[in-house]
């Protein structure tokens, strides 16, 4: 049997990274993005869709046959309101509807640390379900994500995992990033634990590796079966030889969020 998965902002950065990594034997990843996308290569088990997450249309035409969808989509940095409703927030409605009435019974959302953004790292290790303290437009419609994902989950008993993300790069790009960091094999991993997991009913988990300076708990997404197998202390000597070591009373500090919580993240101004 082929199982087909289908894949929302499958041409941005997470995407791009989970393209050949979610790649298994017996499925066919079905990637979607309003962007051009490379065409299959040799061999490669893809189905490529030119949609917009916002056509509620198109995204019923992808979900037809899907076995689960892993919603990527939407802008990954913040944006002005109207921008962020119309493709975050009402985007990720489009979707998960799309895929109720398609009966597509598992969604994996990816939420983010900037759903939690404001929460102080003085407070601790970020638990699981941390309650919503976005830092920007973009962490309010992550927080929207997680709500709707909640809405469907219990009202029409879909399986649905929303993952914050953490910083999701081939490797830690500054200090911060030696805490957040999620390695794109552990976030294969994650999203492969999502996948298979017997009915998960509505989980939040954090999705990050198991670095030696991680500021979040590993627990909720070890009970979905994950196992991070990276830990960005490999990349700390060059990003700390890079940008200095870490300062802890600065604003990338400070919060989950980092700068994001500052000043050069308010759109109103
Ligand atoms: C996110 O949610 C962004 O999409 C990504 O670009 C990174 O900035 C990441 O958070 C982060 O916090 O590092």
């Amino acid at each position: 049997m082929t199982e087909r998965i289908l894949i929302t902002g499958a041409a941005g950065g997470v995407g791009t990274l989970m393209r050949p990594r979610l790649a298994a034997d017996g499925r066919i990843l079905r990637l979607l993005d309003i962007a051009d996308q490379a065409a299959a290569a040799t061999g490669e088990r893809v189905e490529i869709v030119q949609a917009s997450v916002t056509d509620m249309a198109a995204m019923e035409q992808a979900c037809d046959g899907v076995s689960a969808v892993i919603h990527l989509g939407g802008h990954s940095l913040e944006q002005v309101w109207s921008q962020i409703l119309e493709v975050n927030i009402n985007g990720t409605y489009t979707v998960i509807e799309a895929a109720r009435r398609q009966g597509v019974k598992r969604v994996v959302l990816a939420s983010s640390n900037h759903a939690v953004g404001f929460f102080p790292k003085a407070d601790g290790e970020a638990g699981d379900y941390l309650f919503p303290r976005p830092d920007t437009n973009y962490g309010v419609s992550k927080v929207a994500m997680e709500a709707l994902g909640s809405m469907f989950a219990d009202r029409y008993d879909m399986d649905v995992i929303c993952v914050r993300i953490g910083s999701c790069f081939e490797r830690p790009k500054d200090t911060r990033m030696l805490s957040t960091w999620l390695s794109p094999a552990d976030a294969a991993r994650l999203f492969e634990a999502c996948l298979t997991t017997p009915t998960p009913g509505f989980r939040v988990v954090w999705g990050i590796s198991d670095n030696s300076r991680r500021w979040f708990s590993l627990d909720e997404a070890r009970k979905l079966g994950y196992e991070s197998q990276d830990d960005s202390e490999s990349f700390a000597a060059e990003v700390i030889a890079e940008h200095g070591e870490p300062d802890l009373g600065s604003v990338a500090h400070r919060n989950l969020g980092g700068v994001w919580c500052g000043p050069d993240f308010d759109t109103a101004v």
